[in-house]
C-alpha cells in the first residue's frame, strides 16, 4: 500500500447536484427578474417571448405548417415549454461550469441575457434599445447568483481539528459528530502540517442562498406575471367602451335554409370563441382603440391619410358574412370560420385617398398591410377594389373584435386566404407592387396570390365512427368564398358520385352547409365528399400540400357500420 486515500465523504459528490441545482436556480432568477422588468417595459419584450418569435420568424415554412397542424392554437405552448426546456438543460451546464470555472460560468450566463437582449431589439414590433432591458437585468442578476452559489460551492482546505474536540466538531461537521464517517478518524490523525487532507465546501451557506433565491425569484416571477397579465388595461378600457352602430349596409338575414338540423354539422355562424385563431404573436397584442391610428400611404396614393377609430365609426358601416380560411388548413382540417362582420369597405377608402386600382391604370398592384407587432401582409390591390365587400373590420357576431382576432381594426377580403387578407391589429397600409415588396409570409416561401380553394369537409360522422346500419346523415361544409358553392357530392367507397342536399345559400362568400342521408350497410366504408364551384370546377382530386398556396384534394371518413 504505497498510495494513501484521500478520504471521500458522501458531501463531495453533492457538489455536482448542487452545482446542477445552482445552475436552475440562476435561470429561473434571471427569467423572474426578466418577467417583473417586462411588466415595466412591454411584456414583448420579455426574453422567452422575444427568442420564441425571432424562433417563429425563422421556423422553415414547411415546420411551421406541421406544427400549427399538430398543435393548433397549442402551438405557442409547445414552442415556449420547448424554449424553457433548452434554457434549464444550458443553465445546468452552465451551474456544473461554474463548479470548476466560476466566472466562465457566471460569464455563461451574461451571454444569455446578450442573446435575449438582441432577439427583442431585433424584433419588427421592438420600440427600441429598451426592449433589451428585460434579458440584460435578468441576466446579470442570474450571473451574481449563479457566482455566489458557486462561491458557496467552492473547496476549502480544512485544518485539522480533533473530532473529538467536542466544542468545534458539531460546526466543522455535523456529520461527524453523529458518526457518519468514522473511517476519517485515524487518516486524518496522520495528515501532515496539521491541514486535513480533505475540503470542504460551504453547505450551510449555500442551503439558505439557494433557498432564498428560490423565493425570491418565485416572487418575483409571479408578481411579473400579474402585472403582465394585467396590463393593456387601456386597451380593455377602449374596448368596453365601444358600441358599435347600427351599420348602414345590414347584412341579409341568413336565410332559414342555411343551416342544416344535423346532429354534428359545423354551426353556420362560428362563435368568436370557437373561431380559429392563427398567427404568430406569443403575446397577444392589445391595442387601445382611443389612440390607434391607420396611415395609408405608398405608390399612386394622392392623398395619404391617418384615420383614427372614431373616424372609421363614422363612416358607413357595412355588416357582412363572411367565412376565413387559412392556408396552412389541411384538407378536413379545422382552420376555417364563419362569422358576421361589421366595417368599413376599404375601396372607398382607397378611392378617397387617390388610390386607382391597375384595372384602371394605377401604379401599385400590391396592398401592403402592416400590424402592431410586425406582421406585414400582401393582397392584390384589385382584388380590394373590384366590387367585392373588402372591409375593415371592427365587429365580429355583434361585438367589437376579440383581441385575438385583431382588436380595434383588421382586414378582410372575401375569397382570399388570412395570410394575403386578413391583417389583425392593423395599423398600416402601404400601397406597393408585387416586384417592389415581399410581405412576410412570401418571404417564407408562400404564395405571392393565394385565392382560397374549393373546398369541401364531412363535419359527421367522425372518422372511425361506428353508426348503425340504416340511414346515417352525412353532412359537413363546403366552401369557394366569392365564387360560391353549387353541387356538393358524396361518394361511398368506390361507388358513383351521388348529388348531396345543399342548404340554401347565404352568400357567395360564406360556405354553404349540406347533407347526403346515407343508407348505410354494415361493414367498413369510405364516405368521399367533393364541391362543385360556380365557375363549374369540380374540386380537385389531386392532393396537394399546404405550402405554397394552400390544400387541395378530397375529404373522406373511413367509418364501420355495426
Ligand atoms: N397581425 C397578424 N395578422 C394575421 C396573422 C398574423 O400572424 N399576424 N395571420 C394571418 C393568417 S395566416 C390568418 S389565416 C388569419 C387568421 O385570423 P384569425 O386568427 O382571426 O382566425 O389572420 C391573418 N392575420
Ligand atoms: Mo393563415
Amino acid at each position: 500500500m504505497t498510495e494513501r486515500r484521500v478520504p471521500r465523504r458522501p458531501v463531495d459528490w453533492m457538489r455536482v447536484p448542487a452545482g446542477a441545482l445552482s445552475g436552475l436556480l440562476a435561470g429561473f432568477a434571471a427569467l423572474a427578474v426578466a418577467e417583473l422588468v417586462s411588466a415595466a417595459v412591454r411584456p414583448e419584450a420579455g426574453p422567452v417571448v422575444a427568442v420564441g418569435g425571432a424562433a417563429i420568424d425563422r421556423t422553415p415554412a414547411p415546420v411551421k405548417d406541421w406544427a400549427i397542424q399538430h398543435f393548433g392554437t397549442n402551438d405557442k405552448l409547445v414552442l415556449q415549454s420547448g424554449i424553457l426546456a433548452v434554457l434549464a438543460l444550458l443553465a445546468i451546464v452552465l451551474g456544473l461550469l461554474a463548479l470548476r470555472h466560476r466566472l466562465l460560468g457566471t460569464a455563461g450566463v451574461l451571454l444569455f441575457g446578450v442573446i435575449g437582449g438582441v432577439a427583442a431589439t431585433g424584433r419588427p414590433d421592438s420600440t427600441g434599445l429598451t426592449d433589451a432591458l428585460p434579458s440584460v437585468a435578468g441576466a446579470v442578476v442570474g450571473a451574481a447568483l449563479l457566482y455566489w452559489l458557486a462561491g458557496r460551492l467552492a473547496l476549502h482546505p480544512v485544518r485539522a481539528v480533533p473530532e473529538t474536540a467536542p466544542e468545534t466538531a458539531p460546526e466543522a461537521d455535523p456529520e461527524a459528530a453523529t458518526g457518519a464517517a468514522p473511517e476519517a478518524i485515524p487518516e486524518t490523525a496522520s495528515a501532515p502540517a496539521g491541514v486535513d487532507q480533505r475540503s470542504e465546501w460551504d453547505r450551510r451557506g449555500f442551503i439558505i442562498a439557494a433557498t432564498a433565491a428560490a423565493a425570491a425569484s418565485a416572487g418575483a416571477g409571479a408578481l411579473g406575471r400579474s402585472l403582465n397579465a394585467a396590463g393593456g388595461q387601456d386597451a380593455i378600457a377602449s374596448r368596453n367602451q365601444i358600441t358599435l352602430p347600427a351599420p348602414a349596409s345590414k347584412a341579409n338575414p341568413v336565410p332559414k335554409g342555411a343551416r342544416l338540423r344535423v346532429p354534428g354539422i359545423s354551426s353556420f355562424v362560428t362563435s368568436n370563441k370557437d373561431f380559429y385563431r392563427v398567427d404568430t404573436a406569443l403575446v397577444v397584442p392589445k391595442v387601445n382603440a382611443d389612440t390607434w391610428s391607420l396611415r395609408i400611404h405608398g405608390k399612386g396614393v394622392s392623398r395619404p391619410t391617418t384615420v383614427t377609430f372614431d373616424d372609421l365609426l363614422r363612416r358607413e358601416l357595412i355588416e357582412r358574412d363572411i367565412t376565413l380560411t387559412c392556408v396552412s388548413n389541411e384538407v378536413g382540417g379545422p382552420y376555417v370560420g364563419n362569422a358576421r362582420w361589421i366595417g368599413v369597405r376599404l375601396a372607398d377608402l382607397l378611392a378617397e385617398c387617390g388610390v386607382d386600382p391597375p384595372s384602371k391604370g394605377g401604379p401599385a398592384d400590391q396592398l401592403v398591410a402592416r400590424s402592431v407587432d410586425g406582421m406585414t401582409i400582401g393582397t392584390p390591390v384589385d382584388d380590394v377594389m373590384d366590387g367585392r365587400d373588402a372591409m375593415l373590420a371592427l365587429g365580429m357576431n355583434g361585438q367589437p373584435l376579440p383581441f385575438t382576432h385583431g382588436f380595434p381594426v383588421r382586414m378582410l377580403v372575401p375569397g382570399l386566404f388570412g395570410y394575403v387578407s386578413a391583417c389583425k391589429w392593423i395599423k398600416d397600409i402601404e400601397l406597393t407592387t408585387f416586384d417592389d415588396y415581399d410581405p412576410y409570409w412570401v418571404k417564407r416561401d408562400w404564395a405571392r396570390k393565394a385565392p382560397v380553394k374549393t373546398q369541401s369537409r364531412i363535419d359527421t360522422p367522425k372518422p372511425f365512427a361506428r353508426p348503425k346500419a340504416g340511414t346515417v346523415m352525412v353532412a359537413g361544409v363546403a366552401w369557394a368564398q366569392h365564387r360560391g358553392i353549387d353541387r356538393v357530392e358524396v361518394r361511398v367507397d368506390d361507388g358513383p358520385w351521388q348529388q348531396a342536399d345543399l342548404a340554401a345559400e347565404d352568400t357567395r362568400d360564406t360556405w354553404r352547409q349540406w347533407s347526403f342521408p346515407w343508407k348505410a350497410t354494415s361493414g367498413g366504408h369510405t364516405l368521399t365528399v367533393r364541391a362543385t364551384d360556380r365557375t363549374g370546377e369540380v374540386q380537385t382530386e389531386k392532393r396537394t400540400r399546404t405550402i405554397p398556396d394552400g390544400a387541395s384534394g378530397w375529404h373522406s371518413v373511413v367509418v364501420t357500420v355495426d
